[in-house]
């Protein structure tokens, strides 16, 4: 075959060819590389049938009845968004667009808070590709799409085989009229640890290169220091710095005094001084009541002369009515996900929001029959991810207590299981509590919301009580994060740390009291370049260096995972946790108009090696494959 299309090439058939037309022709290449890349995409699921998944229990796969096809109502040909101002006139134009809007604007969560929230982040790329094309003809009108950042990153790597890099570039492709948004968490990244100035500067570049127009900006401990030089960068690349607080505790009431609607507006004022385009609110635990939306929105729009973004947890229930009130006050943006993907751990549902705001001067621009066509499609989506689904059934009003950040709620879950004390989640919500207490009340927000998370699962399962930490935690070893946490890693807490207990967890280390970042060295981007690229035996680029940078085993276990199974993107959600299942056939785009279309015929017993060979169909073609059974 590869001679075939040597001697077809136009440049060899007219005897042009000379000793380099092969490396100069690397196209004769694609079908090698087709043939490798079907190999390996063999394997993987000859492996996951054989082995499943980790992590995954074998189940009876879930195949969808549906077929997606959906007609829209058609939209405004006048229709103005706010993609098209930010392209036509930049960031503030787009500020001053927001002031003139009377409907509150949306920002669809689904792709990005809404599976983090629900399902441990567990969504891949494939299953939003596949709607995003509708989306944009349903719903382009929204003010945005939160489809990147958070875990995101770190989970397509380490979890779904992916590359993050390859989302970001194709969604913006798929929805060129509608804003890409994404958390950033400050001197975090899209991490857990402070990086160097300059690599925020990279990362922050590199996605705005990729498409992304809004970075949600926000710092675990509300210290505005640590969020400047990301709001600074944002602009640099003239795009949307939304610069945010994170909501916790409760101003309305009068014996909660740390967090107070004053602590609130200081902050506002100090955002818009360092340069926010939008302040954001992020309520990440669902704590912010109606009322108290009510008066702290419209104290905010008193205090600054920005717009004003709300993110809510539906973790109690209370979501569409605390939207209403904020709605009320002012707010001019609001996060909701697609109603299948919406609700408790999540944000509430667009369509309820739509309906709860009718008959009022704001209820949202948007076509009910369109909300509800594209939620038949997540609705389909949902069950794949049932596995990594936190089961919450209901509203947990233990959230008003517990203070937990719904992305957080399912993780913990998981670390909870792991370590074996999943029937004391209880037990761990309420140490959760406590450790917070012990900790002078503090914002919880990735990270810092780990680290109590870490704390309370050490506390129950050493059944320590804060009691005990105090008289004898010298004796203790502490997890590393709280460690790191005491030491000033993730930056000053509001009112500083409890002395005594920090000089309990740092045994007589010297914490920091500055800005972690203005210590750290700079990363040198041109020596981590060549040491990629002499590791992956190509020149890297440069998404693969920012990634390599923030997270060098993650990334690398990524490219080995990649060179064994190949673009395993590609294949269907069922397929990739499943496998096949004997007599099934399942069709791979591989690219546009090239399918691999595999059937599996046969599983034979294991042999004395303990191997089994798999006999499939691979476009008519019979194929044998032999994989470990490991079970
Ligand atoms: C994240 O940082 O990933 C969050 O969603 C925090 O709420
Ligand atoms: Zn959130």
């Amino acid at each position: 075959e590869f001679m075939k299309n040597v001697i077809a090439h136009p440049t060899f058939a007219a005897g042009k060819a000379t000793t380099t037309f092969i490396e100069e022709t690397p196209e004769l290449f694609n079908f090698r590389q087709n043939m490798d890349r079907r190999s390996r995409l063999l394997n993987y699921i000859a492996n996951t049938t054989v082995n499943g998944f980790p992590g995954v229990s074998r189940e009876k796969k879930y195949y969808p009845e549906f077929k997606y096809a959906e007609e829209f109502v058609p939209l405004d040909d006048n229709l103005v968004t706010a993609k098209d101002v930010l392209e036509q006139s930049g960031p503030d134009a787009v500020v001053d667009w927001l002031k003139q809007q009377k409907p509150v604007l949306l920002t669809d969560t689904t792709m990005r808070d809404a599976h983090q929230s629900l399902f441990a982040t567990r969504m891949r790329t494939k299953d939003m590709t596949l709607i995003a094309p509708q989306l944009q003809r349903a719903l382009p009108q929204l003010f945005s799409y939160e489809m990147w950042g958070g875990a995101t990153f770190d989970v397509a790597y380490r979890f779904l085989a992916e590359d993050p890099w390859a989302r970001l570039r194709e969604l913006r492709k798929l929805m060129p009229r509608t804003l890409t948004q994404m958390l950033f968490r400050g001197s975090n990244a899209v991490g857990y640890q402070n990086y160097p100035d300059n690599v925020l500067k990279a990362f922050i570049d590199q996605s705005a290169d990729a498409g992304m127009d809004v970075f949600r900006i926000f710092d675990s401990l509300n210290w505005v220091d640590q969020m400047e030089k990301s709001i600074q960068y944002v602009r640099d690349n003239n795009k949307i710095a939304e610069a945010t607080m994170c909501y916790t505790g409760d101003i309305l009431d009068p014996n909660k005094t740390k967090y107070n609607l004053k602590y609130y507006t200081d902050l506002a004022k100090e955002l818009e001084a360092a340069g926010a385009h939008i302040i954001a609110i992020k309520d990440m635990a669902g704590l912010l009541k109606p009322e108290a939306a009510y008066r702290l929105i419209s104290t905010l729009k008193e205090t600054v002369d920005l717009p004003i973004h709300l993110h809510t947890h539906d973790t109690t229930g209370n979501g569409v009515y605390t939207y209403a009130q904020a709605t009320k006050a002012g707010v001019d943006i609001v996060d909701v996900a697609s109603s299948s993907m919406s609700g408790t751990t999540s944000q509430p549902s667009m369509g309820s929001l739509y309906y709860a705001l009718q008959n009022t001067d704001r209820q949202p621009n948007v076509d009910i029959k369109n909300v509800e066509a594209v939620d038949r499609y997540w609705k389909t989506v949902r069950p794949y991810y049932q596995q990594f689904s936190n089961k919450m059934a209901g509203p947990q009003t233990d959230i008003y207590q517990t203070e937990m950040p719904g992305g957080q709620y399912s993780n913990l879950q998981q670390q909870a299981n792991a370590l074996r004390l999943g029937d004391r989640f209880e037990e761990v919500k309420k140490m959760y509590r406590q450790v917070n207490l012990m900790f002078g009340d503090i914002i919880k927000v990735t990270p810092s919301s780990k680290v109590v998370g870490d704390m309370a699962l050490f506390m129950v399962q050493h059944d320590l009580t804060p009691q005990y930490v105090e008289e004898n935690g010298d004796q203790l070893d502490f997890p590393d994060s709280v460690v790191d946490f005491f030491m000033g890693d993730l930056g000053q807490p509001t009112g500083g740390f409890p002395k005594k207990l920090q000089q309990i967890i740092l045994k007589g280390k010297k914490p920091l009291t500055v800005r972690p970042g203005s210590l750290a060295k700079p990363v040198d981007f041109k020596a981590a370049k060549q040491e990629l690229s002499a590791k992956l035996g190509h020149p890297a680029t440069q998404d693969e260096v920012v990634s390599y940078v923030l997270y060098p085993k993650v990334f690398m276990d990524y490219t080995e995972m990649q060179s064994k199974y190949g673009p395993v993107s590609l294949l269907d959600t069922p397929t990739f946790f499943q496998g096949m299942r004997l007599g099934e056939r399942v069709d791979i785009e591989l690219s546009s108009g090239n399918s691999m279309i595999v059937s599996l015929n046969q599983v034979g017993e294991p042999d004395e090696d303990g191997q089994r060979t798999l006999y499939f169909d691979i476009n008519g073609h019979a194929r044998e494959v032999r994989v470990a059974d490991l079970s």
